[in-house]
């Protein structure tokens, strides 16, 4: 029954998918977290534990689902925050791919890491990981998508033991965008069989080339556009499941990642006027500086009139293909007649600035590329009235292991310091966290209820926003005399978080 040894191949596998019949029911049990109303094993008359859906996409800023931004139709997304519970202050421990990756897979910071920027880095296949949990809780672990855990390079279709050893039993795993230019995968395999992988990589030559927030449908089309191709094999994967273990299927969709390039019909579903207006990036002043300030070149384009509200619209259309993707998967769950027992989280990895600031992409610390939508719906909040939906406490993603862990009614060994959020989401008037921490290029951010600061590498705060009185980041008072005690009060709150988060000392 466990599979911490089974390293099927993908031979195997395809022959897995290819047989369907009937489910058998699991029959393990002891979750913690199923209650009365839990779905009962037939035979052993107890709890069975639920399926696990992890959904994310890379790239996706926490306002663009209908339920949180408005101006993004996600039905399916929507449907996922009507029955959960939506986190609105949750924020990416680092505002970039490999470090935020590596972060969310061991529950560690980048300051324990050593992971500060997307470099090439890969995870040593003894690294101890909540999927490794997941899977040692009796599960079956699935992946599909984008990782990143290890660089972008070679055959992807080559690294299943790295997977396996990661904790994830069958994989499919796909490069970034840009990385799918020349990273194989099964994907790209196929793309070179039908002979449209050369007009993918000339199509991204092009425009990165010379205008990187070039708005142009991708010459994939639809049928070959990689978010299709991620969600569609998780929902093949899904409908032929046919194993006595409870199921974890973790879907890593690519997209909205830059470029702009959404296949039609869904990039002209948004009208560009309609799409909310960036936020100006303020005066710099006499402040200090840090990373923010040094973001140029190709994150700072020159914006001609309307690029900004139409790559807005296509990047919305892309979210909303993704959306698309979504909904057939929770069909397939439905069709097994599983989908009441299954927990699922929604996220993204980091957001996108789109516009923002003068700024494209990612990697600082305001709200569109370090705030992410996270939603999470288990077999319990369904059941809920409709009240308290969504809760303002600060959150890391690095809380997603633990929060899945415990759902599966597992037990994290290793030392890390994500922290299951079941608690707040059976009571939400208890603290989770005091505040939420984020890092990148050696420098961090502290989120509280009230305040947002930024140091720099020397310690510095060069960003503070009261995030009451200006939720869009426009009055920075990092510097400004009458700040010194708040300053003073938060940058002793971070160094206790680094004291306390200290594995060197342990
Ligand atoms: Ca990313």
């Amino acid at each position: 029954m466990n599979s911490v040894k089974n390293k099927i191949t993908r031979r195997t596998f395809i022959k897995e998918l290819g047989i369907a019949s009937t489910i058998t029911l699991p029959l393990l049990s002891c979750n913690t977290l199923a209650n009365n109303n839990s779905p009962l094993n037939g035979k052993e008359n107890k709890p069975l534990k639920p399926n696990i859906l992890l959904l994310m996409t890379d790239q996706q800023r926490w306002d663009a689902m209908g339920c949180s931004g408005g101006w993004v139709n996600t039905p399916n997304l929507d449907r996922i925050a009507s029955e959960g519970i939506r986190f609105t202050n949750c924020v990416t421990n680092s505002p970039v791919c490999v470090p935020a990756r590596l972060s969310l897979a061991t529950g560690l910071y980048p300051h324990n890491t050593g992971v500060w920027n997307n470099q090439k880095h890969r995870m040593s296949p003894d690294t101890s990981t909540w999927m490794q949990a997941v899977r040692d809780a009796g599960y079956r672990t699935s992946l599909f998508g984008k990782t990143h855990l290890h660089p972008h390079s070679g055959d992807l279709r080559k690294k299943v033991d790295l997977m396996n050893a990661y904790g994830l039993d069958d994989v499919d795993e796909i490069g970034g965008p840009r990385a799918n230019m020349k990273t194989l995968s099964h994907m790209t395999a196929i793309w070179e069989e039908k002979g449209i992988w050369n007009a993918y990589k000339k199509d991204y030559q092009e425009r990165f080339r010379t205008t990187p927030h070039l708005v142009r449908p991708s010459p994939n089309g639809l049928e070959y556009d990689a978010d299709v191709y991620v969600g569609q094999q998780a929902k093949k994967y899904l409908k032929a499941y046919n194993r006595d273990e409870p199921w974890f299927c973790w879907v890593s969709f690519g997209g909205p990642h830059e470029p702009w390039d959404t296949p039609e019909p869904y990039a002209s579903i948004y009208d560009s006027k309609e799409m909310p207006p960036a936020i100006t990036r303020p005066p710099i002043g006499d402040r200090p500086r840090g990373r923010l300030d040094q973001l140029k070149g190709k994150r700072k384009p020159n914006f001609e009139l309307g690029d900004v509200a139409k790559m807005r619209a296509d990047y919305a259309g892309n979210v909303t293909l993704i959306d698309d993707q979504i909904g057939e998967i929770l069909e397939a769950i439905q069709e097994r007649d599983e989908l009441e027992n299954t927990v699922i989280i929604f996220c993204s990895d980091h957001g996108e600035m789109n516009g923002d600031y003068g700024l494209i992409y990612k990697s600082n610390f305001l709200n569109g590329a370090v705030r992410i939508p996270f939603i999470v719906r288990t077999p319990d909040t369904i059941r809920r009235d409709n009240t308290n939906r969504s809760c303002d406490t600060p959150v890391e993603w690095i809380d997603i292991g633990p929060t899945l862990v415990e759902y599966a009614g597992g037990h994290i060994q290793h030392q890390q310091f994500g922290k299951s959020l079941s608690p707040i989401i059976n009571d939400n008037e208890i603290v989770h966290r005091e505040y939420a921490i984020s890092e990148i290029s050696r420098e961090i951010m502290l989120l509280n209820q009230e305040w947002k600061i930024a140091l720099n590498t020397d310690k510095t705060p060069y960003l503070l926003f009261n995030i009451h009185d200006d939720p869009n980041e426009i009055n920075n008072l990092a510097g400004k005399p009458k700040m010194k005690e708040i300053e003073r009060k938060l940058k002793s709150r971070i160094s206790d978080h680094l004291s306390q988060t200290d594995t060197e000392k342990a």
